[in-house]
C-alpha cells in the first residue's frame, strides 16, 4: 500500500497524453493539443500540424487550460424553478428531459408548432446544429430556429449570396501571405483574430511593399499597423467602396474583360457610382478624398488584393449592402479566385460556418438550401425521411424575442448563447423573457445573465469535453475531440437535444423516433455530410475517418481533395454562372444623433475577453489586460462635459441608460464613444451595454445595428463611492456578492486580476451605517486588523491582513488608498503602515495595467522603455514583452506612436 512518491508520479505521467482539438473561441479555428494527465487538463499548446495556426495561439487560446472547471463555476446538474422569483433547484437529468419534452408537446398541441422557438449559437458544433435543426423542423414542425449568428455573420451570408450566388468565403489563410494589398474593413483583427494578424504581421515583415489599409472609425491597434487608416463615419462604408470603384473606373483600374465575361448587372452600378466622387464620399464618410483615391489605387493596382471584414460591416442596417459594395471591388478588378485575392469574410465564432452549412438558422436549410424554396424543402424532407417540412417562415433572432414578448412563442429553448446580455435593447429582451411561459436554458457555466431567466436549466458539456466538428473561416473542417469527461450530469449539446427529441417524438409522433437514432456524433456528421452532396459546399465524401487520416479539410471536398480557393474558373453558383453586381448606394444609420443624443456610440471587443465572459473571466491571465468596464470618450468631449478620467458617467440612449467610468481615448474621433460589449448584469448594475443599443436591423439579413447608437453622456453625480477587494474563489464570491449589484446606482462585482473579487459601488448619497456594516460583513471585514471608520460620514476603511498578506479591504468615501491596496493584493509589497495608508497620510504606489500577460509586463514599464528610446526589438529584448504569444505586439506598437498619456484629459 505504501507507495513511494516518485513511483506514483511516474504512473501519473505515464497516463499523460495529448488530444488534438480546436480552440473554442474565434473563427480562426486554431489547432490545439490538450495535455491530459490523470483525467484532467494539464495544459494546452498550439498544434504545429494545424494549417490555421501552425503551432501559434493567442492569449485566449493559451489560457484555455485555466478555464476548465468541474466545480460550482459550472452548471453541474439540471435545475428547475417552480415559479418565477423562486430560486433554481437541482433536479435529476431524466425528469428535466421529460419536463422539456412535456412543455414542448403541450405548447405544440395547444398552440401549434410555431409556439415553440429555438435560439442557438455559433459556438455549437456542427453535430449539435444538425440534431437541433431536425428536432425543430422535422419533429416540432417549426422554422423558429435561429442563432446568435444573426448578430454576427448574417450580413456576410446575404452579401455573398446576393453577389456570388452562395454563402462561401472564396479565399484562404495562405492568401494573407500572398496579397499585395490587404483591405481590412470594420475588423479589429489584432484583437479579434490575433493568430491571423500574426500571419499578416509576418507577411508584411517578409514583403515590406505590401500595403495594408484599415477602414475603422477608431484608430485601433489594427489601424495603427496600417499604411493607410480610413477613419470612416460609422455606417458609411457603402459610400467609401462606391467611391473607390468610381476612382478605379476613372483611372482604368477595372478589369473590363473580367466584368464582361464573368459578371452581370454592372451597368446599373457603373451609372450609380458615376456621381460618387471621392469628394462626394468624403462628405458622407468623413474620409479625406485623397485617401480614398490612394486606397482605390493600392487596391486597383495590386497584383493581388485581399479584403478582410467583420462586424464593422455586418452589424449595420446596411450590412448586406456594405458586404456587396466591398465584393464589387473584387469583381470589378477580377481580384477573386486567384492566390492572394478575394473578399474574405472572417467568421466570428468558432463554428458560425458550420451552422450556416447545417442550416441552423431560420433563413437556411441544410446544405446551403433555402427554406423559402418548396423544392429545397422537399429535398431536405426526403433526405431526413419525413413527408414535408413546415413552410411558415421562421422567426429570426430579434423577431423571435418579439414573438415571445407578444405571446406567440410560449416555449423558448436557448443553447450556448447568453441573449440577456448580447441582444440589443435589453429592456425589450428582458420583457420577452419575463413573458415567456417556459424558458429552457442549456448552459455550461454558472451565473450567466440568461440563467437568471430560466425555468429549466439543462447542464451542457463544453470544450474540452465535447466531440464533433467545426468549420473555420477558410471553409476548413476540423475535428474537435473530447479530452476529458464532462463533470456532473453535463452532456454534450447534441445528446441533450437528442434525448428531448426522443421524448417529444414519443409524445407527438412516435414514428419519428427513428429520426434521432444516432449512436454517436460520427453518425450525426455522416448524415449531415450526405446532405451536402451536389451542393456548392459538397463534402459528402468526408467522414470522421477521413478527417482523422487526412487532417482538417476545406470544402468543397471532392475526390479525396479539399479546395483552397473558389471561383478560379470565373464560374459562380448563380443561375447564369455569372457573379452579380447590385445597385447599392449609401443609406444613413437607423437613428441619427440629435441635440439630445449628440454622441455616436460604437461597441465591440477587447483583446482578452470573450463576449459575455463566462469562460474568459475564469482565467487570471485574461482579466489582467482590462479589469473593469468603461466608456471611452475623446478628451475634448470629456472636457466639455466636465468629466475627468475615472469619473462615473451616466449614459443614455433612446432606449435605456447605464453608468460607467470614463476613459480618455484619442483613438476616437471627437463626438464618438466606445463601450466594450463584454460586461452585463452578471457583473454590473443595470443591463449592460445593450441597454443602450438599437434593435433596428438590415432588411435583408435581419442583423441588428450593434455598431451605432446615438448617445448622451453626463457626469453621473454619484458622490458616495466605495471600493473593495477580497481574496478567494472569484466564482463563489461573485455569486455571494451579486445581490449588492442591485443596491447601488453604480456597482460592479468583478473577478480581480489579483485573484479574488473586486467591488466598486457608488450612489448619490452615502448609505446608512447599517448598510455599510452589512457590506463589511459580506466581505468578512467585521473585525479586521486595521480599521479607520467614521460611519456618520458614510466612511468605513478596513483592511484584513496578516503576515504581510492582504485578505480583504473596504474603502468608502475616500478611495485614495485603493491602488496601493490592489497592488498589495496582487502580490506587491505590503505598505509600511496600513493604518497610515487608510488615513491618507502616505500615498500608495500606483498600479499599472498589464499589457503583456505572457510575461507580466506593465504599461508603465513599456512606456518607460519607449521614453528611453527603445524600439520594438529593444523592448522585447529588455522587458520580454511581446515575446510570448505576440497578442500584445500591436498594442506595444500603438503605445510607441501614441501621444504621451499626460496629453489626454
Ligand atoms: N478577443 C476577442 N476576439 C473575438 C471575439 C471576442 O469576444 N473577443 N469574438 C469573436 C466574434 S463572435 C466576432 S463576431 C469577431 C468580431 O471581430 P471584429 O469585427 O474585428 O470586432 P469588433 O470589435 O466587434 O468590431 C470591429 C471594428 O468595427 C469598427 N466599426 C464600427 N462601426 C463601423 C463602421 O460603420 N464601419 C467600419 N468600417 N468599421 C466600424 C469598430 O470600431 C471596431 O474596431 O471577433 C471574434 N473574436
Ligand atoms: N453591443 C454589442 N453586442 C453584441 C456584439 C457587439 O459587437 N456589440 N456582438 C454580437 C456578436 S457578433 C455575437 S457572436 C454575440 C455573442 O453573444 P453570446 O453568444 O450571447 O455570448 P457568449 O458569452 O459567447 O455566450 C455563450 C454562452 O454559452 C455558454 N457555453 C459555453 N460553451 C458551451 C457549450 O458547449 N454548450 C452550451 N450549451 N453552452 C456553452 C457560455 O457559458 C455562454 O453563456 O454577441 C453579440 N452582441
Ligand atoms: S486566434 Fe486565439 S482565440 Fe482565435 S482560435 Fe486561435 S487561439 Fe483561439
Ligand atoms: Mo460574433
Amino acid at each position: 500500500m505504501d507507495m513511494p512518491m516518485a513511483r506514483r508520479i511516474e504512473i501519473v505521467s505515464e497516463a499523460a497524453h495529448e488530444v488534438a482539438s480546436i480552440c473554442c473561441y474565434c473563427g480562426t479555428g486554431c489547432g490545439v493539443r490538450v495535455q491530459v494527465r490523470g483525467g484532467a487538463v494539464a495544459g494546452v499548446r498550439g498544434d504545429d500540424s494545424h494549417p490555421a495556426n501552425r503551432g501559434r495561439l493567442c492569449s485566449k487560446g493559451l489560457a484555455l487550460g485555466d478555464t476548465v472547471r468541474r466545480d460550482g463555476a459550472r452548471v453541474l446538474s439540471a435545475q428547475w424553478r417552480e415559479a418565477r422569483g423562486e430560486p433554481l433547484r437541482e433536479i435529476g437529468l431524466t425528469p428535466a428531459l421529460d419536463m422539456a419534452a412535456d412543455r414542448l408537446a403541450e405548447a405544440i398541441a395547444k398552440h401549434g408548432p410555431d409556439s415553440v422557438g429555438f435560439y442557438l449559437s455559433g459556438q455549437l458544433l456542427t453535430e449539435d446544429y444538425a440534431v437541433f435543426n431536425k428536432l425543430a423542423r422535422a419533429l416540432a414542425g417549426t422554422n423558429n430556429i435561429d442563432t446568435n449568428s444573426r448578430l454576427c455573420m448574417s450580413s456576410a451570408v446575404s452579401g455573398y449570396k446576393r453577389t456570388l450566388g452562395a454563402d462561401a468565403p472564396p479565399a484562404c489563410y495562405e492568401d494573407l501571405e500572398l496579397a499585395d494589398t490587404v483591405l481590412l474593413a470594420g475588423s479589429n483583427m489584432a484583437y479579434t483574430h490575433p493568430v491571423l494578424f500574426r500571419r499578416l504581421e509576418a507577411a508584411r515583415a517578409q514583403r515590406p511593399d505590401m500595403k495594408v489599409i484599415v477602414a475603422d472609425p477608431r484608430r485601433t491597434d489594427t489601424a495603427a499597423f496600417a499604411d493607410l487608416h480610413l477613419p470612416i463615419a460609422p455606417g458609411s462604408d457603402v459610400a467609401l467602396f462606391n467611391a473607390m470603384l468610381h476612382v478605379m473606373l476613372c483611372e482604368g483600374l477595372a478589369d473590363e474583360d473580367y466584368i464582361a465575361r464573368h459578371t452581370e448587372g454592372f451597368e446599373a452600378l457603373r451609372a450609380r457610382v458615376q456621381t460618387v466622387t471621392p469628394e462626394a464620399a468624403q462628405r458622407l464618410c468623413g474620409v479625406p478624398a485623397d485617401d480614398i483615391v490612394q486606397a482605390a489605387r493600392w487596391f486597383g493596382q495590386a497584383g493581388a488584393a485581399l479584403s478582410l471584414y467583420t462586424m464593422g460591416l455586418n452589424q449595420s442596417v446596411a450590412g448586406t449592402d456594405k458586404n456587396a459594395a466591398l465584393i464589387h471591388l473584387h469583381l470589378a478588378t477580377g481580384q477573386i479566385g486567384r492566390p492572394g485575392a478575394g473578399p474574405f469574410s472572417l467568421t466570428g465564432q468558432p463554428n458560425a460556418m458550420g451552422g450556416r452549412e447545417a442550416g441552423g438558422m431560420a433563413t437556411l436549410l441544410p446544405g446551403h438550401r433555402d427554406p423559402a424554396s418548396a423544392a429545397h424543402r422537399a429535398e431536405v424532407a426526403r433526405l431526413w425521411g419525413v413527408d414535408s417540412l413546415p413552410d411558415v417562415p421562421g422567426a429570426t433572432a430579434l423577431d423571435m424575442f418579439d414573438a415571445v414578448a407578444d405571446g406567440r412563442i410560449k416555449v423558448l429553448w436557448i443553447a450556448a448563447t447568453n441573449p440577456a446580455q448580447s441582444l440589443p435593447d435589453q429592456a425589450r429582451v428582458r420583457a420577452a423573457l419575463a413573458r415567456a411561459e417556459f424558458v429552457i436554458v442549456q448552459e455550461a457555466y454558472a451565473g450567466t445573465e440568461t440563467l437568471a431567466h430560466a425555468d429549466l436549466v439543462l447542464p451542457a458539456a463544453t470544450w474540452p469535453e465535447k466531440s464533433g466538428t467545426v468549420t473555420n473561416s477558410e471553409r476548413r473542417i476540423s475535428r474537435v475531440r473530447a479530452a476529458v469527461a464532462p463533470p456532473g450530469d453535463a452532456q454534450p449539446d447534441w445528446r441533450l437535444a437528442q434525448a428531448v427529441a426522443l421524448r417529444l417524438a414519443a409524445r407527438i409522433a412516435p414514428h419519428k423516433t427513428v429520426l434521432f437514432d444516432y449512436r454517436d456524433e460520427s453518425e450525426v456528421f455522416a448524415e449531415h455530410a450526405r446532405m451536402t452532396a451536389g451542393r456548392d459546399l459538397d463534402y459528402s465524401a468526408l467522414d470522421y475517418a477521413a478527417l482523422d487520416a487526412g487532417g482538417p479539410q476545406q470544402w468543397p471536398y471532392r475526390a479525396g481533395q479539399g479546395t483552397p480557393r473558389l471561383y478560379a474558373d470565373g464560374v459562380f453558383p448563380t443561375a447564369s454562372g455569372r457573379a452579380r453586381f447590385c445597385d447599392v448606394s449609401w443609406r444613413p444609420t437607423a437613428e441619427a444623433v440629435s441635440e439630445d443624443y449628440p454622441l455616436q456610440l460604437t461597441t465591440g471587443r477587447l483583446r482578452d475577453h470573450w463576449h459575455t465572459m463566462a469562460r474568459t473571466s475564469l482565467a487570471r491571465a485574461l482579466i489582467q489586460h482590462v479589469e473593469e468596464p468603461w466608456v471611452s470618450l475623446h478628451p475634448n468631449d470629456m472636457r466639455r462635459l466636465g468629466l475627468a478620467a475615472g469619473d462615473l458617467a451616466r449614459l443614455d440612449s433612446r432606449r435605456g441608460g447605464l453608468v460607467l467610468p470614463v476613459q480618455a481615448d484619442d483613438t476616437l474621433r471627437p463626438g464618438h464613444a466606445f463601450v466594450p460589449m463584454h460586461w452585463g448584469s452578471a457583473f454590473m448594475a443595470g443591463l449592460g451595454v445593450n441597454a443602450l443599443t438599437n434593435p433596428a436591423s438590415d432588411p435583408v439579413s435581419r442583423q441588428p445595428e450593434l455598431k451605432f447608437t446615438a448617445l448622451r453622456a453626463a457626469p453621473a453625480g454619484l458622490a458616495w463611492q466605495a471600493a473593495a477587494w477580497r481574496q478567494g474563489d472569484a466564482v463563489a464570491l461573485r455569486a455571494r456578492l451579486a445581490p449588492w449589484l442591485r443596491r447601488f446606482d453604480y456597482a460592479v462585482v468583478l473577478p480581480a486580476g489579483a485573484g479574488g473579487v473586486r467591488l466598486r459601488l457608488a450612489s448619490r448619497v452615502a448609505p446608512d451605517a447599517a448598510v455599510l456594516h452589512e457590506l463589511a460583513d459580506a466581505l468578512d471585514l467585521r473585525r479586521p486588523e486595521v480599521a479607520y471608520d467614521d460611519p456618520a460620514r458614510g466612511c468605513l476603511r478596513r483592511v484584513a491582513a496578516g503576515q504581510g498578506v492582504l485578505r480583504a479591504f473596504l474603502l468608502t468615501g475616500d478611495l485614495r488608498a485603493q491602488e496601493a491596496l490592489l497592488a498589495w493584493a496582487a502580490g506587491g509589497e505590503a505598505p509600511a503602515s496600513a493604518a497610515a495608508l487608510l488615513m491618507g497620510r502616505v500615498a500608495g504606489a500606483a498600479r499599472s495595467r498589464t499589457v503583456c500577460v505572457c510575461n507580466g509586463v506593465s504599461e508603465t514599464a513599456i512606456l518607460k522603455g519607449i521614453e528611453q528610446g527603445c524600439d520594438l526589438a529593444a523592448l522585447k529584448d529588455t522587458l520580454g514583452c511581446g515575446t510570448g504569444c505576440g497578442s500584445c505586439v500591436p498594442e506595444i506598437r500603438s503605445l510607441m506612436t501614441r501621444a504621451p498619456a499626460a496629453a489626454l484629459a
